[in-house]
């Protein structure tokens, strides 16, 4: 993370990196994202149900040891946590060079993945705007002595292109900054300083979980992939909805593939 790119996340809150991933990586991804698709859409309405500390229900995969909520259906997004678990093909993101250069510049101090989810939204589809303001300390941003010292920050992995039409994940620039709640409601589409960052496949998008974000409403007949990653300081347990606050659910089959390093990004070893 060079000087430019640290002025750029502290003055603003994200970043657009191109190219983290290489075109293989994104096309390999996506071909295991449209297996696991149409395998959660099969199940997430079936037991067993996992209810979150959120009172959220979910569905919990014993077959593919992932979790699900929502629905494939126009307007709706489906989510599939843990999906580390599910396939070898995503073992490239645990410990990514390129992206824990950027990471260990934002998050002080021993650092673990929190949040794993596939995030698939349909036509007519957005994500509710939220964050922003004054908030919890888990998701804070803050700057002191030793430079940036974020708590939770997401890395968003693009396997296709994304426009605006398309759905783009969205940001209010600055909003990390702000000492007052965001007067303005969750559609993103509706909120003044509201920007789509509209990327190509192999693209990512790094923001701390402060900054007031959301996802523009899908007005193509395609659906939405991503792969979302979050990461924070160790003593952060899992910020995924179906686990928020549990340790990170990771298999042991998960954990056998992985290096010590990969390890340690679940685990205090
Ligand atoms: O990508 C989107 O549509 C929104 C994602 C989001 O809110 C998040 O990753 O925190």
């Amino acid at each position: 993370m060079n000087d430019i790119e640290q002025y750029e996340f502290d003055r603003s809150g994200y970043l657009v990196i191109k190219n983290l991933i290489t075109p293989e990586q994104a096309a390999d991804m996506l071909k295991a994202v449209d297996k696991l698709e149409a395998h959660a859409a099969k199940h997430v309405h079936l037991p067993p149900r996992k209810l979150s500390c959120w009172g959220s229900e979910h569905h919990y995969n014993e077959e593919m040891n992932y979790h699900a909520y929502g629905e494939q259906a126009s307007g709706k997004t489906l989510v599939i946590e843990d999906f580390f678990n599910t396939d070898p093909v995503f073992d490239c993101l645990v410990d990514h060079e390129k992206t824990m250069a950027y990471i260990r510049r934002i998050v002080q101090g021993p650092i673990r993945i929190n949040n794993s989810e596939i995030r698939i939204r349909y036509t007519g589809n957005a994500s509710g705007t939220h964050m922003g303001g004054p908030i919890d300390h888990k998701y804070r941003y803050n700057y002191n002595e030793n430079g940036i010292d974020c708590m939770m920050v997401r890395m968003v992995y693009f396997l296709q292109p994304v426009t605006n039409e398309q759905g783009a994940f969205c940001v209010v620039p600055g909003t990390h900054k702000t000492n007052r709640r965001s007067p303005y409601d969750s559609n993103p589409d509706n909120e003044p300083g509201m920007i789509g960052l509209e990327v190509e496949a192999g693209d990512a998008i790094l923001f701390t979980e402060h900054l007031r974000h959301g996802g523009l409403t899908n007005r193509s007949e395609r659906t939405r992939k991503t792969l979302h990653v979050g990461y924070g300081p160790a003593w952060m347990m899992s910020q995924n909805i179906a686990t928020m606050d549990e340790p990170q659910f990771i298999t042991d089959a998960a954990l056998s593939r992985y290096t010590d390093a990969q390890r340690k990004l679940f685990r205090i070893m």
